[in-house]
Formats: C-alpha cells, structure tokens, sequence
C-alpha cells in the first residue's frame, strides 16, 4: 500500500504521518454536508501498514468459547436470506482527539505513533451497512459458551513493536455486543463498499466505545474469558491518573479505555483568528458522547467561562444514540482584543466535561474531555 494510493484515495487531509498513514479531517470537511463526514475527508488512522484483501477469497473466522466455531466469506455475510442487515449512523472518535491541548501542558513520553498530536478532527460521522455481530454469533455459532466475557477483533494489518510483529487485536465485553443490535461487521460506508483504508472488505463498527475497538479488516473473531492479550489492547488505550509519569507508569497502573466521555469542539472560527464583526460572533463546531448517551445541550462562552448561552436546539443536527450534533450559535460579543471562547456539553446522563485542560491530563494523553477553549481577537 504506497503513498500515492493514499493520495489519490483521499486529498486535503491535514496529514500526521505518511507510515503508518495517519490523517486528520480538515475543519471544512467536519462541519461538511449534514452530519455526515465524506468518505474523502473522514479522518484516518492506523498502527501498521493497509492489508489490500481480495473480497471473493476472504474468510471471517469466528472461534475461541463458541458453540460452533465457523469461517464466513464476505458472500454469506452479505446474504440477507442467512443474516440480517442493519444501517446505522455513527460517530468513530479516536482516543486521540484534541490530544495537542495535553501535549502542551506536558508531552508525556512523546512517542508520535501512539501519541499522535491530533487536532479537533480526528471523529466523523458515517452511515455504515452491516450485520450485527449479535446475530452472526447467535445464527452461524449457535451462541457463544457461558464462560465468554470478552470478544476479540483481530485485523489483517501488522506492526511492530519492541522488535516483534503483531497483528492488531483489541477486545471489547461480550455483555456491550449482547445488549446492542447496532455493533456492526460492516462492508459499506455512506453508500460505498468500505474503503480499504477504512477497513475494507470488512470492519467492526463498536457504537460509542474509542475508535480503537472498532478493528478494521477484521479477519478473525474470538470468544474469550479474558481481554485479548494482544499489545494494542494490553499496553495502549490506556488511561492512567494524574499521579502516573515517567518514574512508575506500567501497565498494571491503567485502565483500559472503552465508552467515549461527553465531549466538544468549537471548529469554526480557528484559534488566533482576527473576527471583525458588528456586536455577533458566529461560532460552529461538534459535541458528541460515547456509552450510549446522546447530547442534549451545548453551551458556549465569550468570556472563558464566565457567562454561557445555550445553543437553540434548532442550531442543532439532530438528537441521535451514536452520532455527534453539529452546532452554531450567534454570540454577542462588544469587548475588543483578544478573548477565550469555549464550549461544554451535557449528555443525557447529564455528565458534562471538565472545566480545564489540567484536569483531563493523563501519560498515555487520551479522551481530552474538557472544554474546548479557543482564542479570538474581537474587532467591534
Ligand atoms: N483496526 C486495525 N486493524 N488497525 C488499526 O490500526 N486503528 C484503530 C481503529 N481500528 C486500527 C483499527 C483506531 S485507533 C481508530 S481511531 C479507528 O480504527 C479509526 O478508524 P478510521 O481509520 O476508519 O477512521
Ligand atoms: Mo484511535
């Protein structure tokens, strides 16, 4: 899988790294057409190289503490007389998303392939076809065995890591698969065959978990007791306190990341932007919240938190399970010079996010939570 592949595939990225190909949304591309992000422009991120998988000799292998362990090619898959399909609309957010605002507190250990600097667009939104991976295990393996606490995704991609190669493989609870008809297998993105370097021919699509959960080129599923031993699952995505640097980080000391906290982002304008305006400032941007929650209310500042204006729920994209809302709100600004703007949200569990950057602060530097601060110099 080269570069120009990547370049011809997708175009306008804010590009973080060429290898492994890791790709940013621009803030254009993230406020796009609805609530959708294009297939162009959805962000990109990946640990090894992409596998280029030829779709008539690929097989899905469902194994491990399974009534029937199986192999399934992407023909049956597809086939509605045998499984059911789905389409559901759903935000991927890495971990990773605003993880710059950590980073200039403190870098923690500064490793820019697990840690990469990513802006306010490493999340979009697509529409993805499937089947649920409930129904797979319970029509093909005839349910999975009573001891199963976790399922396994591994992908056909590999990297290295301490000089050994491994496949990435991550877990996430059986019980999260059990309860949701909308955890995908999925071959279809926005009405297109998944991309390859989205997974192609076939993904999981984890609603509300990381973005890290949602393995693309899945290849082999297991039913385990345990997490995946897998390093992606054991030693990244996780979230260590305040407490944990340099001196004593290990393993044993984090937990590991799955639902996606409340979030928000104020995309437009952009930080350090010069705004002349006539006593209203238009600001836009994404909230969303992982677990299952919804947003039910976004709230903006002129005055770095001080006084705050609810965004109209009709400034609003639609309340949705598993996609963000896209917001804007007209503000009323009369000071001059430069001011702090931000964002918070409330969720439908009515969490919110942290008021400050030092808060959200961990070594592994994921889930940025708190609120988004920008700065604007106000020409009134
Ligand atoms: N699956 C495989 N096989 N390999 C990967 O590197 N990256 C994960 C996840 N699935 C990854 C993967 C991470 S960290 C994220 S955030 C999402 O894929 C990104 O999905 P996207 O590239 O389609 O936006
Ligand atoms: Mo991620």
């Amino acid at each position: 899988f080269s570069w120009e592949m990547v370049q011809k595939e997708k175009h306008d990225m804010l590009h973080l790294l060429d290898f492994p190909y890791n790709g940013e949304t621009r803030p254009q591309y993230l406020l796009g057409d609805g609530k959708i992000t294009s297939n162009m422009h959805h962000f990109i991120r990946n640990h090894g190289g992409v596998p280029d998988i030829d779709e008539d000799a690929f097989e899905l292998e469902i194994g491990g503490l399974v009534n029937h362990p199986i192999k399934l090619s992407m023909k049956d898959l597809k086939d509605p007389s045998k499984f059911p399909q789905a389409e559901v609309t759903v935000t991927l957010q890495c971990s990773g998303t605003r993880r710059r605002e950590q980073i200039e507190v403190y870098p923690g250990d500064g490793d820019e392939l697990i840690n990469a600097p990513w802006g306010e667009g490493a999340i979009g939104t697509a529409v993805y076809r499937g089947v649920p991976l409930k129904k797979v295990l319970k029509i093909a393996c005839g349910g999975i065995l009573p001891d199963a606490k976790h399922l396994e995704f591994i992908g056909a991609d590999t990297y290295f890591k301490k000089g050994e190669v491994f496949n990435y493989a991550v877990s996430v609870p059986w019980r999260k698969v059990r309860n949701n008809e909308e955890v995908l297998l999925a071959w279809e993105m926005n009405g297109e065959p998944l991309p390859k370097i989205h997974g192609g021919p076939l993904r999981m699509v984890i609603t509300g978990y990381i973005g890290a959960r949602s393995c693309k080129w899945v290849y082999r599923i297991n039913a385990l007791e345990e997490p995946s031993q897998g390093p992606v699952q054991r030693a990244e995505y996780l979230y260590y306190t305040q407490q944990i640097g340099k001196q004593n980080v290990k393993i044993s000391n984090g937990f590991s990341i799955q639902a996606m906290p409340v979030s928000s982002a104020i995309i437009a304008p952009s930080s350090g932007d010069v705004i002349i305006h006539d006593g209203m400032i238009m600001l836009k941007g994404w909230a969303y919240s992982g677990g299952g929650n919804w947003v039910e209310r976004v709230e903006v500042s002129p005055d770095g938190g001080h006084v705050w204006y609810a965004v109209p729920q009709d400034n609003m994209t639609k309340k949705h399970y598993h996609a963000w809302r896209l917001w804007e709100i007209a503000l009323p600004v009369d000071a001059e010079g430069w001011l702090e703007f931000c964002v918070r949200t409330w969720d439908s569990s009515n969490n919110t996010q942290p008021t400050y950057v030092r808060s959200a602060w961990n070594w592994d530097l994921h889930v940025t939570s708190s609120c988004h601060r920008i700065k604007l110099y106000s020409v009134n």
